[in-house]
């Protein structure tokens, strides 16, 4: 414990109980009670501020790549129910997280392929990292999906993946919030009575609906749990950074930043999970920031490095990359000619409807963090 931490707890009325043979024997009869004393957890239970205990980490897809198309030879989709290999945050293990309640996984699948049809409580999404031919079909919409490309399945709605017999073998990061289902005890998970659901919709109807930035379908919808265009595409997506880029200078913290939306809304895409592209110019190097959420990044173009509380993550293309809650993250585009991409997940809409949201900027050193590890 710092001298700062001692001297705030000696005048802030934090717990600070010697332990006594009298107070130790005290502490084992009211456990026999199945009860304990506050004052022996309060500083554990009541930190000053959010202390995550996941560690920001780096995943390279070169190295994990390999291991991914592996598993093509060990299992099958009937088998495994989906073919993932998932990320582990080395503090996170016990409830399968990369990052905070956050899970992400890499799922592959071969041509021909089709990974049965299913629903549950928690809210998924996917983005496609390579292959071509690979498609998801959400409560009937059937739609097309190619690198980069971004798609909802949220929770609630039945949804199975393939790749046409025609493709090329697909990979892409599920993000998941079921170790936050799971905490919360509210996860319910329930296999399709036929396997396979109907296609009811046009193929890509969801996105000629609801894809146009401006536009939507006249006249009230259904629900608006969830953005109704599921599928954000990455040429758009790009175009609209570009454009942005042209008018804007950006934030400090995140350079080009925009959020995936709900067009119905203009709110998150799903009501826990949230999303977002972001650009950093040619030789952009962001101040750095905290936020209360946690957030998982996949590069979509470039390369470059962020920096997580100190430690200092390198990244390119396809590798993905996490930053606990309340740590300092700044990013930084390593080339000098060509724009570098990071698309990111995170919680935010959860923290911003518990009225838990906070963000600050790192006030000292220019907005800069030393480089520890
Ligand atoms: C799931 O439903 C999928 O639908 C992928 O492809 C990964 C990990 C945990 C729980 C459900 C999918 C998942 C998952």
């Amino acid at each position: 414990m710092s001298f700062r931490e001692n001297y705030r707890e000696a005048v802030a009325g934090r717990a600070n109980v010697a332990d006594t043979s009298e107070l130790l024997a005290y502490y084992d009869e009211i456990e026999r009670h199945h009860a304990g004393a506050l004052w022996t957890v309060a500083n554990k239970i009541e930190p000053w501020e959010p202390a995550s205990s996941s560690a920001p980490m780096l995943w390279q897809y070169d190295a994990l790549r390999p291991h991914v198309l592996r598993s093509l030879e060990l299992v099958t989709p009937e088998e495994a129910g989906r073919r993932v290999v998932y990320l582990a945050n080395s503090g996170r293990r016990d409830v399968t997280a990369a990052v905070g309640w956050l899970y992400s996984g890499l799922q592959v699948m071969a041509p021909g392929e089709c990974a049965s049809s299913h629903r549950h409580s928690a809210s998924a999404l996917r983005f496609i990292m390579e292959g071509t031919g690979a498609f998801t079909n959400v409560d009937g919409h059937k739609m097309t999906l190619s690198a980069n490309d971004f798609v909802l399945t949220p929770n609630g709605t039945w949804h199975e993946h393939g790749v046409e017999a025609d493709g090329a073998i697909c990979i892409w990061q599920d993000g998941l919030d079921i170790p936050l289902m799971n905490a919360l005890e509210a996860n319910f998970y329930e296999v399709h009575p036929d396997l396979k659901q109907p296609i009811i919709f046009p193929i890509d109807d969801s996105t000629a609906s609801w894809g146009s930035a401006a536009l939507k379908p006249a006249g009230e919808h259904g629900p608006k749990r969830y953005s109704p265009l599921l599928k954000y595409e990455w040429e758009r997506t790009y175009d609209a950074l570009q454009a942005f880029a042209r008018v804007s200078d950006g934030s400090p913290f995140d350079g080009i930043h925009m959020d995936y939306i709900n067009p119905e809304t203009g709110g998150a895409v799903m009501l826990t999970l949230g999303a977002s592209m972001q650009m950093l110019r040619p030789g952009e190097h962001t101040h750095a920031h905290r936020e209360v959420g946690s957030f998982v990044y996949q590069c979509a173009k470039g390369s470059g490095f962020s920096i997580v509380n100190g430690k200092r993550l390198d990244w390119k293309e396809r590798d993905i990359f996490c930053v606990p809650a309340w740590m300092w993250h700044e990013h930084a585009n390593a080339s000098v000619t060509e724009d570098a991409c990071l698309f990111c997940f995170h919680d935010l809409p959860v923290m911003k409807a518990l009225g838990l949201y906070r963000a600050e900027g790192l006030a000292e050193n220019g907005g800069r963090q030393p480089v520890l590890s």
